[in-house]
């Protein structure tokens, strides 16, 4: 009897602790000693597994779920990296798919689907298109400026946009060509972002050719853009938006970016 209760307690311990891991816990089955470039391409593996390209169409759609507002305003509108204030009104906000673009002339038009990392850099193939964990929503014309320059800081911007994104000459250091740089609210959501397309593509990425690029497939980028983006990475860490946007994400194409559940595996691969 004593015995049987014995196993009752240490069935039901055992459930309660599974069940207080993260879902997230689960998805990561590796060997906790992996390191560097190791663990990148166990992390590749991961995430590539179970990744089922959605289709270009369908991003629009999901949008309204992953990007609805409950962070920033709490109004449900879409969170655009390129116009949301966080500690102010949006300038204008996007609440549904008839306000995707279309044809804009200014800010405020429409919202279009913004390639984190450039799509004319892999020539719009598939599934790098329309990969959710680096396509955002976005203001057709602020998407516009940002072209296809890469990130980084500016201290002259020759344009800015209504919350405060700015083009201009890089005054990062390691390079002084021109780039876009997002309000600091979305820099580390924009690192991650650019991480986790640097792992799940390593077997492509050492073939294209971008200003951030440095051939490898390893490393990815090149020294200047990777020292800044473990730098916004640190500075804006993981916020509750990204979080549910990264379930969400789940649900609709099967995996998920994993420096967004551990934040402390882009220094255990990056840092130096
Ligand atoms: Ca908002
Ligand atoms: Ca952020």
């Amino acid at each position: 009897m004593n015995k049987l209760i014995l196993l009752f307690v240490l069935s039901f311990s055992l459930n309660s602790f599974s069940s207080t891991l993260d879902g997230s816990e689960a998805y990561y089955s590796l060997d906790d000693s992996l390191r560097g470039y190791q663990l990148k391409s166990k992390l590749k593996e991961i995430i590539s597994k179970d990744h089922k390209d959605r289709g270009y169409g369908a991003l629009l759609g999901i949008y309204l779920k992953s990007d609805a507002d409950k962070t920033y305003d709490g109004d449900g509108s879409i969170v655009d990296m390129y116009s949301e204030m966080p500690n102010y009104a949006d300038p204008y906000t996007y609440k549904s798919k008839s306000q995707s673009c279309g044809n804009y002339r200014r800010e405020s038009d429409c919202y279009n689907r913004e390639h984190i990392f450039p799509q004319s850099v892999f020539n719009k193939r598939s599934p790098m298109r329309s990969d959710f964990f680096h396509v955002y929503p976005s203001d057709g014309y602020v998407n516009g400026r940002r072209s296809n320059f890469p990130f980084g800081e500016v201290n002259r911007p020759t344009w800015t946009s209504a919350n405060g994104s700015k083009v201009g000459k890089n005054s990062s250091g390691g390079y002084s060509g021109k780039v876009f740089e997002p309000i600091d609210e979305f820099k580390g959501d924009i690192a991650r972002s650019l991480l986790y397309f640097a792992t799940r593509y390593e077997d492509q990425v050492s073939r294209w050719h971008h200003a951030m690029l440095n051939g490898t497939k390893d490393q990815v980028y090149k020294a200047w853009f990777l020292k800044l983006l473990l730098k916004w990475h640190k500075q804006d860490p993981v916020s509750e938006h990204e979080i549910r946007r990264n379930n969400v994400g789940q649900s609709f194409q099967g995996n998920r970016n994993p420096f967004i559940d551990h934040p402390e595996w882009v220094e255990a691969i990056w840092g130096k």
